[in-house]
């Protein structure tokens, strides 16, 4: 078939790809972009379980876009996955998206072209093979786009329904009077279990580590609400960027230590009693630095989960006196009744570092200790983050190099957008970038004008290769790893450090220096007139 000819190609169609679809298009350039679902939303398009819900609330997690958020209205704190859908397409028929799009087709491979200057680009799906070609190719999987599902022995002959939290089919799994086990108890596990607790005939809970998930503090809202807050939702978009997280808060400028233990127990009440992650990015500045103040916030919030679960046995394996890890350090989540599901009689809670499961067998799950019979098997075991989205492409930049070799080692990219050995390639809300210590709408929307704007800079200036050197690559990384370094990250097992993958390079793959701080140094790569890229 034959190849069309674009500007630039965008693989995704979630805020990543359409913020840039919608400002490159803005410079004039002409667009295709490839997705594999059927409509916009990337990762609210597949992550469809039941209580599936976002935990940056309104109005920071949407585009800050004035002719979107004046015509759109939600009706709670969190939106819920079907309403974040309902956003999505609200957006592509406000700005007549879809007609840029290629829906239902995955993008199997991108190769560089360095006699043309130019990506080619294949997908197929649906409609059968789609070819494509760019001057630049912008790379908006996001962080989990590829789910990990373990190598369990047997996992194939479960008899029943068995599924990944991010690939829920789209016609659903009955659940209401099951027996259902999760395996998992990551952010979707937390959520997929408070949903289906009250309902399941029986749910069994697979255990590894405890999640310090955090109160959600959920409200309805209304119309009214948001005409009154809308007049300053300028200021707020403004000050996002300018933050650690991203957040409409920040950290508190002062060590914890510092202030008396009555000011940091009323510190740490104000927090809580707000919800969300005030108590974890709105806390003191030296909550994943301080082992001292970073063991008082645990204190505290296993104090506030003791007080839910009745059971002894439960209440110890969910908040256990001695921290799983430093808390903050492995992802906590958010949670609306997490906890009181324990003490339904009908929820039992397994805990697999006692008990490892053994294998998978056509009724259930077999461990060291018995085993268990389901109707439904759910695998909320988390996703290859960070790296997934780039390796399940064959992607090859100079040379034919692919991105997997060319990652085997360990991660680099320059500034978490760019990386050396593969031109005019970009890339959001991915490795070494603020990810996932930032709301997802201000990380693509700080890394996307960032891209555009070097795409434009580009265009005037005639250039059509653009590549960023090794060394300030490997300069980019080193800063990255001591940011990392200073901080008790690596002190737990979690996906910020590739620990949840077998096999994978353990090493920083988040920025951690803030979303304040990466702008600034973002921004001096342009006006330094970026001396850390090769022109061809
Ligand atoms: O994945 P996870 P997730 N045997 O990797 C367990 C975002 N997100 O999909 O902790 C048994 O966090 C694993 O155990 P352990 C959000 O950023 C956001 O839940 O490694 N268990 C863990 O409990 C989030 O952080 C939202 O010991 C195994 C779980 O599976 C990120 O996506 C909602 C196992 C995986 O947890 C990923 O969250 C959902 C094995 N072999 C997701 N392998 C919202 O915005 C893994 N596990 C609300």
């Amino acid at each position: 078939m034959a190849e069309e000819k674009y500007d630039a190609v965008i693989v995704g169609g979630g805020f990543g790809g359409i913020y840039h679809l919608i400002h490159l298009r803005k410079l004039g350039l002409n667009c295709k972009l490839i997705e594999a679902g059927s409509d916009f939303g990337g990762t609210w398009y597949w992550n469809r379980y039941p209580g599936a819900r976002v935990d940056s609330d309104i109005p920071i997690y949407e585009f800050s876009l004035p002719e979107l958020w004046k015509g759109w209205t939600w009706t709670e704190r969190f939106p819920g996955w079907k309403e974040l859908q309902a956003y999505f397409a609200y957006v592509g028929d406000k700005l007549d998206l879809r007609k840029h799009c290629r829906f239902d087709s995955t993008v199997k491979s991108a190769h560089w072209d360095d006699d043309l200057h130019i990506w080619h680009v294949t997908s197929d799906g649906k409609e059968g093979l789609y070819k494509a070609s760019g001057r630049h190719l912008i790379v908006c999987t996001g962080f989990a786009s590829k789910p990990y599902i373990p190598e369990l022995k047997g996992l194939g002959t479960f008899q029943g329904p068995c599924v990944h939290t991010g690939r829920w089919p789209k016609e659903g799994i009955e659940t209401t009077g099951k027996k259902v086990g999760i395996i998992g108890t990551g952010a979707s596990g937390v959520q997929v279990i408070q949903e289906i607790g009250p309902h399941a005939q029986h749910l069994t809970i697979f255990q590894r580590t405890p999640n310090l998930a955090l109160a959600m503090g959920q409200y309805s809202v209304n119309e009214q609400v948001q005409a009154h807050f809308r007049p300053v939702y300028e200021q707020i978009y403004q000050k996002l960027p300018t933050t650690f997280g991203g957040l409409q808060f920040d950290f508190i400028h002062r060590p914890a230590m510092g202030d008396t233990a009555e000011q940091r127990e009323a510190v740490f009440q104000e927090l809580w009693s707000l919800g969300g992650f005030q108590f974890w990015l709105g806390n003191y500045e030296d909550i994943i630095i301080d082992k001292a103040c970073n063991d008082e916030v645990y204190a505290f919030w296993r104090k506030k989960v003791c007080e839910r679960v009745k059971d002894p046995k439960k209440r110890e394996l969910l908040a256990p006196l001695v921290p799983p890890h430093p808390f903050g350090c492995k992802r906590p989540c958010l949670e609306q009744y997490f906890y009181e599901i324990f003490n339904q009689d009908n929820v039992d809670l397994v805990d697999i570092n006692a008990s490892p499961i053994l294998e998978i067998t056509p009724k259930g799950v077999r461990t060291t200790k018995e085993e268990y019979e389901f109707d439904v098997l759910v695998l909320a075991t988390g996703f290859d983050t960070y790296v997934g989205g780039f390796t399940q492409m064959d992607l090859r930049g100079l040379n034919g190099q692919t991105i997997r070799d060319h990652w085997e080692d360990g991660v680099t990219t320059y500034l978490g957008m760019t990386t050396d050995n593969f031109p005019n390639l970009y890339f959001v809300y991915g490795p070494q970038g603020p990810t996932a210590f930032c709301n997802g709408p201000t990380c693509v929307e700080l890394q996307g004008s960032w891209i555009v704007s070097t795409i434009d800079y580009l265009r005037q200036n005639g250039i059509t290769k653009f590549n960023p050197t090794v060394q300030a690559a490997r300069a980019y990384k080193k800063h990255n790893n001591e940011l990392s370094d200073a901080t008790l990250l690596s002190k737990a097992k979690s996906w910020y450090m590739g620990a949840n993958i077998p096999g994978k390079k353990l090493e920083a793959y988040n920025y951690t220096g803030g979303v304040a701080r990466y702008k600034l140094e973002i921004a001096e790569e342009i006006e330094r007139g970026y001396p850390g890229f090769e022109r061809g």
